[in-house]
């Protein structure tokens, strides 16, 4: 570990704290990053984290056969809302398999056929509310009305259920109590022990007494009124392993319904909003964009299921949105046996270091001089290949990255397309980018001005 470099005025007891926000442990990481190199360690308090970014140490990780997730420091903190849920299980608990094996169908080309209406549903509200601004001549809230498109989507398709996000001037109470609990989860981190935040804490039980009444109520809903149509909720509730012929608890099901309504929107939703922050900053790249539109959509006005994987230079530009803003900024590794990082770095069994994937997607020796510089042909399959492999990953890695990858860039392709074709977004000049973080990512304040174009639909 002395080996590994850290900030250089380290404070005895307190660590690395000096010149550090409580607010934006993510950014401060990338400045760091900048400074000390491709390995580095950081102290707060009595606590000390390693971080990995440089390509070569990253790829290293992502071998399943030498490491696997490590559940710490951000994920540890939200078991004591969703617990062995997917997202916040050990790998060794019998339930993410259980889990893992009976939702895993949910996320099928099938499934996601069958979302793709209640998908444009959704976008269709989104619209008429945007319509509505643009005619009162207002901007328009991008992180909020992102957030309200992601948990009405994730909520309509999974689950059967309306939160009404649109009907609302303020964000559903659901979305309140979740910002709540992620942004106490990050806190935690950020303390030498809980017991200083007790006041915090308190709101914290409520927040999580808030998401478990709404879920219950969710699933008292379902079980009184009969099935639904196959969705997640029904596979949680009805589906038996096909091996082992075992079912989900009612208690595991509550923790997979919040973690699916919680992690099926919130990334997705700041995904969308870096892409159009970009797009208005980037006019060629937006008139490309829709120019692809026009060409593979034509005068339909309903795009179908496979005319969205279709528009690949939006794609694109979600790639590349997520490279520079992967909205789940970094994910956690550990040794599976005792091991040598990259050669050189002893680990013992169950040591474990940060892949600093928002850095990792910056490294110049993988992404050149100007990788700071927004370009979605960095996305085009010429230049992909000539990548080494473990250098993008936005959804993590391995037996535990993102179950719900297709679903979030099926929707967020669609959303893209459909409001390209639409509208020309005006960027506020004087916007400077600002990303808050609740251990995900969200530019601050984002607003914009739109102008509907006169062509199709
Ligand atoms: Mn998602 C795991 C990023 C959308 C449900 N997700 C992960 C991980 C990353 C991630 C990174 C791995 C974390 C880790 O290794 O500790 N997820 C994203 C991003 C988006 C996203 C950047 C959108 C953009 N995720 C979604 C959507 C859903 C979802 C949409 C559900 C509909 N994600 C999950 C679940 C897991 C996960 C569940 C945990 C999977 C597992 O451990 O088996």
């Amino acid at each position: 570990l002395h080996r590994i470099p850290h900030p250089p005025h380290r404070l005895p007891l307190l660590g690395d704290i000096l010149g550090a926000s409580r607010r934006t442990p993510l950014q401060d990481s990338l400045r760091y990053a900048r400074e000390l190199g491709p390995i580095f360690r950081r102290r707060a308090f009595n606590r000390e984290f390693v971080f990995v970014w440089g390509a070569g140490l990253a790829a290293d990780m992502a071998d399943e056969s030498r490491f696997a997730k490590h559940v710490g420091l951000g994920i540890a903190n939200l078991r004591p809302v969703v617990g062995d849920g997917l997202f916040t299980a050990y790998n060794h608990e019998p339930n993410w398999q259980l889990a893992h094996d009976v939702l895993a169908p949910g996320f099928s080309r099938e499934a996601m056929a069958g979302y793709h209406p209640m998908m444009l549903a959704v976008a269709d509200r989104l619209m008429d509310h945007w319509d509505r601004e643009l005619a009162a001549g207002r901007t328009v809230d991008v992180p909020g009305d992102m957030t309200k498109l992601t948990l009405e989507t994730i909520a309509r398709t999974g689950f059967g259920h309306d939160f009404g996000s649109f009907e609302r001037a303020r964000p559903h109470p659901f979305v309140s109590a979740m910002v709540g609990t992620l942004t106490y989860a990050q806190r935690l981190n950020t303390v030498p022990w809980p017991f200083l935040l007790r006041r915090a804490a308190r709101g914290n039980q409520a927040d999580i007494a808030y998401l478990n009444r709404t879920v219950d109520e969710l699933v008292r809903a379902r079980t009184a009124g009969g099935r639904g149509d196959g969705d997640l909720l029904d596979r949680m509730l009805e589906t038996a392993h096909p091996q082992t012929g075992e079912r989900l608890c009612a208690q595991n099901v509550r923790r997979q319904v919040i973690t699916f309504l919680v992690a099926g929107h919130e990334t997705t939703s700041g995904a969308l909003s870096f892409a159009l922050h970009y797009l208005s900053r980037h006019p060629q790249v937006a008139a490309r964009a829709r120019a692809e539109v026009d060409d593979v959509w034509g005068a339909t006005a309903v795009p179908g299921y496979d005319q969205v994987a279709r528009l690949r230079y939006v794609r694109r530009i979600l790639d590349e949105s997520l490279r520079l803003w992967p909205t789940a900024p970094a994910f956690a590794r550990e040794a599976r046996e005792e091991t040598v990082l990259g050669g050189a770095h002893p680990m013992r069994r169950g040591a474990w270091a940060l892949v600093l994937t928002a850095m990792l997607h910056r490294d110049p020796a993988v992404w050149g001089a100007d990788a700071e510089r927004f370009d979605p042909d960095r996305f085009d399959p010429k230049a992909v290949r000539t990548r080494p492999p473990h250098t993008f990953k936005p959804f993590g890695t391995g037996a535990r990255a993102c179950i719900g990858r297709q679903f979030a860039l099926h929707e967020a392709t669609l959303v893209l397309g459909l409001l390209l074709r639409r509208y020309d977004f005006r960027s506020d000049l004087a916007y400077r980018l600002r990303v808050t973080e609740r251990l995900t990512l969200m530019p601050e304040g984002l607003r914009l001005r739109l102008e509907r174009r006169a062509t199709p639909a």
